[in-house]
């Protein structure tokens, strides 16, 4: 900008800021999941609220489909400003911080309600968590119940051993691990392309992700294991955030919980709607077997203790509080 310019807009800047309209601030927000998904459909409602409620002076544009950011880029895209908010699938960076997996642990809440209660005794620890990374938690909603998805019918543990599974954080690949499978990261977005190349051969996860992928046409059977309801959660890069008026900070925490609980309604009611598309494209759609479900039950409670092993006095107190509100 050359310095006329400069003086130019600077000049305009101060005329409207006595007209009383302060500029908006624009702020980016990367998403990995496609506009399909229901989480990325509620980012958007969340970007209108936000509008709203601040008489357009925070003016958020999603990026959707890891467009901007690629899932596994979002968090620290945030925490080093490169983004001043995105949304990331938080168990995804256990490794980090053992609290952010504890939504991953298979069968410690497999329902939405005990989601919602795992959520309440989790959300402190996980907000001082982010905080320490120089993030502010915004809102967070779960995924659908995850399941097993194949391309031939599974039984029991000892029908996966050796296949190529698709894992999405540090516990997905400890359970293909404890099965004698073979595990491989990806990101949701080239999941397609991981099954169609062959570089993986089964994986778990919600119907939800299984709906944006077709995934009828390309594997054939989905076992309802119910395992665990993991979440994706909105943070804001702590500098950006302070930068904000009041009124803007109050907004995007008023804007998140009404999100917050709409994405999570609109979760529940569309588990089911997922798992009938899948019939209607041709899938076997089963609950797993009793010998399966007693395999992988007891899968769980290995890693229930290997994840309170790791995670220490804040882990253990989470546990307490989520099991004594039952
Ligand atoms: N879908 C995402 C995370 C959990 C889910 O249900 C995925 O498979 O990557």
């Amino acid at each position: 900008m050359t310095s006329k310019f400069r003086t130019l807009a600077a000049s305009v800047a101060i005329m409207t800021a006595g007209a009383g309209t302060a500029l908006a601030t624009d702020w980016d927000m990367p998403m990995a999941y496609p506009e399909s998904n229901f989480h990325t459909q509620y980012g958007h409602r969340f970007a209108d609220a936000v509008r709203t409620c601040t008489g357009g002076s925070l003016n958020i544009t999603i990026h959707s489909g890891g467009s901007l950011f690629k899932g596994n880029e979002i968090k620290r895209a945030v925490q080093i400003g490169q983004a001043p908010i995105g949304e990331r699938f938080l168990s995804a960076h256990q490794a980090e911080n053992p609290v952010y997996g504890v939504d991953s642990i298979p069968f410690l809440a497999t329902s939405y309600e005990d989601s919602n209660r795992l959520w309440d005794a989790s959300k402190d620890a996980i907000g001082s968590a982010l905080e320490k990374d120089g993030l502010v938690l915004i809102y967070s909603a779960p995924w659908p119940a995850q399941g097993l998805y194949f391309k031939q019918e599974i039984n029991s543990v000892a029908d996966m051993k050796g296949i190529k599974f698709r894992a999405y954080n540090a516990a997905t690949s400890r359970l293909a691990e404890l099965a004698g499978m073979n595990p491989v990261q990806i990101e949701a977005a080239d999941l397609a392309q991981a099954l169609a190349t062959g570089v993986a051969a089964s994986f778990i996860s919600s119907g939800s992700t299984g709906y944006d992928t077709k995934i009828w046409e390309l594997l054939t059977h989905f076992y309802d294991t119910q395992a665990w309801l993991p979440r994706n959660a909105v943070f804001a890069n702590k500098p950006a955030y302070d930068a904000l008026s009041e009124q803007e900070q109050n907004c995007l925490q008023a804007a998140g919980e009404l999100t917050s609980a709409a994405a999570t309604a609109r979760s529940e009611q569309l588990a089911g709607w997922y798992l009938q598309q899948f019939v209607d494209n041709g899938m076997t759609v089963a609950p797993p077997s009793d010998a399966l479900r007693d395999e992988l039950k007891a899968f769980g409670a290995t890693m229930t203790e290997e994840w309170l092993a790791s995670a220490g006095e804040t882990g253990s107190a989470i546990i307490d509080a989520y099991r004594a509100a039952q």
